[in-house]
């Protein structure tokens, strides 16, 4: 059926001014973030040749989008088009024979143009913070002698400008079967699936194969978010059961410096540890949503990713003090009362004060103040000549668990918020970020609480897991419509 096409699958040619952003545009609803893959860049013409995109679900190719290169000189190849035509109305005759006779003058509207003769729908990607010249007016009237079903796309690179955009719809409303917005670099699932069901109505041709596309990729979007649940409720249950000891000795009981090095130690292992836990619970969430250039922030030495640090953490994130105590309550006795176990049940050291060991290894954390962790004796039995160790576990304060479940939910939400046609190395910003958890209906953070407080206290509740899980998919979920909609 030629070079670009095959029988029966559908293809829609993404085409427009160079630098429109229809390689980013294609590059975000097709999740491709790779630029060894996709080509994105400041650079005008940087796509030269047409690119071939299937799009397959369970190795059957089921759509087809080719990416090309920009329209160079759309005025000349108008007008040239329009001679071919003579005194008549140019019509895909004319483009046909375009394509065939113009190459060497307009290699680049040749090669655009090549994949709709071959009988690819169009998707003509604007920038509507631009003013509507003459040059793309050209480009319009070329794209409606096609005759193909198009679909006209606004992807706002600037300043959102009404006056212009609404000149812009406008036009395009007259030569365009349907006209959208397609923000290629904010758009999310949502917009990705709209945009497939403009494509629906465009092209009836081909209804199943686009519907089959528009399923497989709402299924692949509930998997997700269920591998995301999972690694969350893993990340919450190794956090939560983290111990880390350290054996101890004679003089380290009896000599209060040597002691507090020991606890400092001690601390700044946990930290890091945790630090870990939390770092392999952002690359699963990282390769879930298939983001390759969205580093996971976090340095376990640093512990820059989620600031226990700062006062700023536990005063935003969390459940507000009232929520706790009836979580608590409700979970069976005061939250702080059922987890604060251990601290100083077995005190070695005398005026070893905790505030001072943990201003020792803040040093460690950006200078801030770490919560105070849960420290007590532990017996190592006959490992230890004296059997003696130092035992670190999680911070003290009850909020810590809703702490971390905060900080997971709102990068979750960051990461399915990012769009792959971007290539800036951003990371993930939490710094303005309100808590999800506060929003919990009370029976979810009733359940919640009783199963952190099982994983507390160093055995998690499995009977509980399904439950734990399917409200952490429902948490997911409501995230993701919140943001849909703000
Ligand atoms: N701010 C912003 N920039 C965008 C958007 N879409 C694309 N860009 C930028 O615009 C530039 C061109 O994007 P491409 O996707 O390479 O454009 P193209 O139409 O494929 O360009 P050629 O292949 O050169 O014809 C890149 O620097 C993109 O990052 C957008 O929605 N917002
Ligand atoms: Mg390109």
């Amino acid at each position: 059926m030629g070079t670009w096409l095959s029988d029966d699958i559908p293809a829609f040619a993404v085409v427009g001014r160079v630098n429109a952003g229809k390689t980013s545009t294609l590059a975000t609803l097709l999740e491709i973030d790779d630029d060894e893959l996709l080509r994105i860049s400041s650079t005008p013409g940087e796509t030269t040749g047409v690119l071939p995109l299937p799009v397959r679900y369970d190795d059957e190719e089921l759509m087809r989008f080719l990416d090309t290169p920009g329209f160079q000189q759309p005025v000349e190849a108008m007008r040239e088009i329009q001679k071919l035509a003579g005194q008549g109305v140019p019509g895909p005759t004319e483009i046909a024979r375009f394509t065939r006779e113009c190459r060497q003058r307009f290699p680049d509207e040749v090669r655009l143009l090549e994949p709709l003769m071959e009988g690819s729908g169009v998707i003509y990607v604007v920038d509507p913070c631009k003013p509507l010249r003459d040059t793309f007016l050209a480009e319009i009237e070329i794209l409606r002698w096609t005759g193909r079903p198009r679909l006209a796309l606004l992807n706002p690179q600037g300043e959102p400008n009404p006056e212009l955009e609404r000149e812009w719809r406008e036009r395009l409303g007259t030569a365009f079967n349907l006209v959208r917005t397609f923000d290629a670099h904010e758009a999310r699932f949502d917009e990705r699936r709209r945009l497939l069901e403009a494509l629906l109505q465009i092209e009836e041709h081909h209804r199943k194969h686009i519907e089959r596309v528009i399923n497989a990729m709402e299924n692949e979007m509930g998997d997700r978010r269920e591998e995301a649940a999972e690694a969350i409720l893993d990340f919450l249950e190794k956090s939560l059961t983290l111990r880390v000891s350290e054996p101890i000795d004679l003089r380290d009981r009896s000599v209060p410096s040597r002691g507090e090095k020991k606890r400092a130690e001690l601390e700044a292992r946990y930290f890091k540890k945790l630090g870990e836990i939390e770092q392999d619970c952002l690359k699963r969430l990282l390769k879930t949503y298939r983001h390759h250039l969205l580093k996971p922030e976090i340095n376990p030495d640093k512990h820059n990713g989620l600031d226990l640090a700062v006062a700023e953490t536990w005063r935003k994130w969390g459940l507000s003090r009232g929520q706790l105590t009836a979580a608590g309550a409700a979970a069976g006795g005061a939250a702080g009362a059922v987890i604060d176990f251990g601290v100083g049940g077995h005190s070695f050291f005398v005026g070893a004060a905790i505030g001072a060991v943990v201003g020792g290894s803040a040093a460690f954390f950006k200078g801030g103040a770490l919560p105070e962790l849960r420290i007590k004796g532990v017996s190592l039995g006959k490992i230890q000549s004296d059997g003696q160790a130092l035992e670190a576990g999680p911070p003290q304060s009850p909020n810590f668990p809703w702490v971390l479940l905060d900080s997971m939910l709102l990068r979750h939400r960051g990461i399915t918020a990012r769009a792959h046609g971007r290539r800036d190395k951003a990371e993930l910003d939490l710094s303005g970020e309100e808590s999800l958890v506060r929003h919990f209906p009370a029976g979810r953070r009733t359940l919640l609480q009783k199963w952190f407080t099982s994983c507390l206290k160093g055995s998690p509740d499995r009977g509980k897991e399904p439950e734990v899980f399917g409200e952490l998919v429902k948490s997911l979920e409501e995230a993701e419509s919140q943001a849909e909609e703000a």
